[in-house]
This record gives structure tokens, sequence and C-alpha cells, in this order.
């Protein structure tokens, strides 16, 4: 991939891909409804690992924005699966960077995992309270299921993107 060009406007199809991608979000536990999986993280992480940090960033931003406008109206929701999105690409796509070997990604991908669960499990303690009107003791009911949630989410996002990088990388190399 030469031209800045050709960059920009894949970014801007990746972040068109990931926004319609959201639309797809289902709850994966009953008890904590509100949070929804959907695959759309995966283009930004992709965009992360060929074009680097800030276009994975980027990425994640534009398709907030546009799922906010379209459909979520929840600016809540939009900026704690920006903040979900940030908090996992960043270390996942620095430790690859740091080193580009199938065990230093693997790596990337455990470390990233346990910094968005906690990250978030943090991030929930602070927002849920406000958000559903809730006590702190109530809302710690909530924190097993806040953690596993992201534990599973970006595991699943992980795995995708370990199986699918290698063949989207190619497509770039032309
Ligand atoms: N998304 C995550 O990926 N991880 C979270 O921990 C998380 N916490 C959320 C907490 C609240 C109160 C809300 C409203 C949303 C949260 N989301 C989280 C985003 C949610 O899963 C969904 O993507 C958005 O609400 C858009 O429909």
């Amino acid at each position: 991939m030469k031209k800045t060009t050709t960059k920009i406007a894949t970014i801007g199809i990746m972040s068109a891909l990931a926004t319609g991608l959201m639309f797809l979000e289902f709850p994966i536990f009953p008890a904590v409804g509100f949070l929804k999986y959907d695959p759309s993280d995966v283009l930004a992480i992709l965009a992360g690992f060929i074009f680097g940090p800030v276009d994975g960033v980027i990425i994640l931003l534009i398709k907030n924005l546009l799922f906010y406008l379209l459909k979520s109206g929840d600016i809540v929701g939009i900026a704690m699966n920006f903040a979900a999105g940030v908090s996992y690409l960043l270390p996942t796509v620095l430790i690859y960077r740091w080193r580009k070997n199938r065990v230093v990604e693997i790596i990337g991908y455990i470390v990233g995992v346990i910094v968005v669960s906690g990250v978030m499990v943090l991030l929930n303690m602070i927002v849920v309270p406000k958000y559903w009107k809730i006590s702190f003791e109530e809302t710690l009911k909530f924190l097993p299921w806040i953690a596993g949630f992201n534990a599973i989410k970006f595991s699943i996002d992980s795995l995708i993107n370990g199986l699918i990088r290698k063949r989207i990388e190619k497509i770039f190399e032309s």
C-alpha cells in the first residue's frame, strides 16, 4: 500500500463496514442485557495491525459516531463501546508492533483482553449506578458479568483477527 489516498479510502470503507456490523449486536448474558456483542471492532483491530494504532482508533471513532446517529442515540453506550475498543486495541496493537511474530501477537491478545476487562469493570462501576440509578452495592452484583462479557467479546475478536489478519494483509501488499 503506497498512496495516502488509497489508505484514506480503505479506512473509510472499513469504517462503513464496521458501522454495518454494529447493527448485528446482541446480548451475551441476560443478566447484563445492556452489554451487546457485535463483531465491528474486528475491522478496527485489523486496521490497527495493518496500518497502525491511530488508524484503528479512527475507525472506532467513526463507526461509533455513525452508529450513534443512525441507530443508538445513547451517548453513554457509544462512549463505553469506544472506551472498550480503545482499551483493547492499543495494548494489543502496540505489543504486536514491538515484535512481529506469532507468539508476541498471542501475548498481545491476552494482555489486551485482560486490560479491557479490568478497565471496563472500573468504568462500569462508575457509570452503571448513574445510568440505571441503582446503588453501588447493586452494581457490584454485575461485576462478574461485566468482566466475563468483555473477556468473551474481545477473545472472540482476537480469534477472528488472528485467523483472518494475514489474508487481509495480503490484499494490501500488491
Ligand atoms: N461495551 C463493551 O464492549 N464493554 C463494556 O463494558 C460496556 N459497558 C457498557 C455500559 C453501559 C451502561 C452501556 C449503556 C453500554 C456499555 N457498552 C459496553 C456498550 C454496549 O455493549 C453497546 O455496544 C452500546 O450500548 C451500543 O449499542
